[in-house]
């Protein structure tokens, strides 16, 4: 089945077509985004620009160009009331009588870039109609997905019922993989920047020291893999169970985590959670953590809900 198909059955069981539309039009643009990047280091778009975004990060090209497709395909949606992307300061009005906000990271994982390894896009719709109702909650979250460009191009997508997984068929036409997928529970795997080690919260030090000693739900010595894209990391997740950490850290007090809230830790806890997985700060549920601004960061906690409870019990002791 291809995703308008999969769409068209959504409106058939009532679902929003306004919605359905816009979310057809997101993964046209993850499309266009694949397509870039197949050839990025043939037309030179790989390295720096001169330009740092919102975050103090400096931009890469593709970064710009992702943010570009983004920004224009919202344009085209009478649905799209504001535009909020990683890569700008502030929210970009699109229609007056729009009822979704579109809020993304255009390409994340942007360290990989350059060496040919996954990035990828994550989306979260809500319903907003005017820019004071942009800071909302995750749990209000109407949509949520993520693109990731790897050896294939995958779509990940739920509307809050369940999470369905497509893959970019050989028509350039996102084809369904596998349907109501969920996260398998078994897999003693952590993903984490041991780099950080020495700066982690206690509970976090405490819990990897009991996964490397074999203390685990599994009763096993814990394997790692860290890619370093957020995307590629949560998908292997969905895909054979684990636990991803960027969590709460000393290196800057003014800085929680190093994630942010509305494009990255919302989608993905709404997508892990549909998948029977849990997401955490550590401390709060993530869907719950009422933003205070659009580049809010928020320490991650996400995966197999076993794991995930066993981690809050550090963080509880
Ligand atoms: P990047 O800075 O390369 O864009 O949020 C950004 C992110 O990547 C995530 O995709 C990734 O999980 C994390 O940062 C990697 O951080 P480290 O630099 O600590 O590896």
């Amino acid at each position: 089945m291809i995703l308008k198909q999969f769409l068209n059955a959504k409106r058939e069981r009532g679902f929003d077509p306004d919605l359905l539309e816009l979310v057809q039009t997101i993964a046209d643009a993850t499309i266009k985004i694949s397509k870039q990047l197949r050839v990025a280091v043939l037309h030179g778009h790989v390295g720096a620009t001169e330009e740092t975004n919102v975050q103090g990060e400096v931009q890469k090209p593709l970064d710009v160009i992702a943010d570009n497709v983004f920004v224009e395909a919202c344009q085209t949606s009478a649905a799209v009331s504001f535009a909020v992307s990683e890569e700008q300061d502030n929210e970009i009005p699109v229609s007056a009588t729009g009822k979704y906000a579109v809020i993304f990271d255009p390409l994340d994982g942007s360290s990989n870039l350059d060496v040919n390894v996954t990035v990828g896009s994550i989306v979260s719709v809500i319903p907003a109609k005017a820019s004071s109702e942009l800071l909302q909650p995750g749990r209000n979250q109407v949509f949520a997905a993520y693109a990731a460009y790897g050896p294939s191009t995958s779509l990940v997508l739920t509307f809050g019922d369940d999470v369905d997984f497509f893959s970019l068929n050989a028509d350039e036409e996102y084809e369904l993989a596998d349907a109501d997928v969920k996260i398998p529970s078994g897999n003693a795997e952590f993903s984490i920047n041991t780099s950080r080690q020495n700066i982690w919260d206690k509970p976090v030090q405490d819990y990897i020291a009991a996964s490397l000693a074999g203390e685990g739900v599994y009763t096993k010595r814990y394997n790692m893999r860290w890619v370093g894209s957020m995307v590629a990391d949560v998908h292997r997740i969905l895909t054979r169970g684990g636990i991803f950490l960027y969590p709460k850290d000393t290196k800057d007090p003014t800085k929680p985590g190093k994630l942010r809230l509305m494009y990255e830790a919302n989608p993905m806890a709404m997508l892990i959670e549909q998948a029977g997985g849990a997401a955490t700060t550590g401390y709060q549920r993530i869907l719950d953590v009422q933003p205070e601004k659009l580049h809010q960061r928020v320490p991650v906690i996400l995966g197999s809900k076993n794991e995930v409870e066993r981690v809050l019990g550090y963080h509880s002791a």
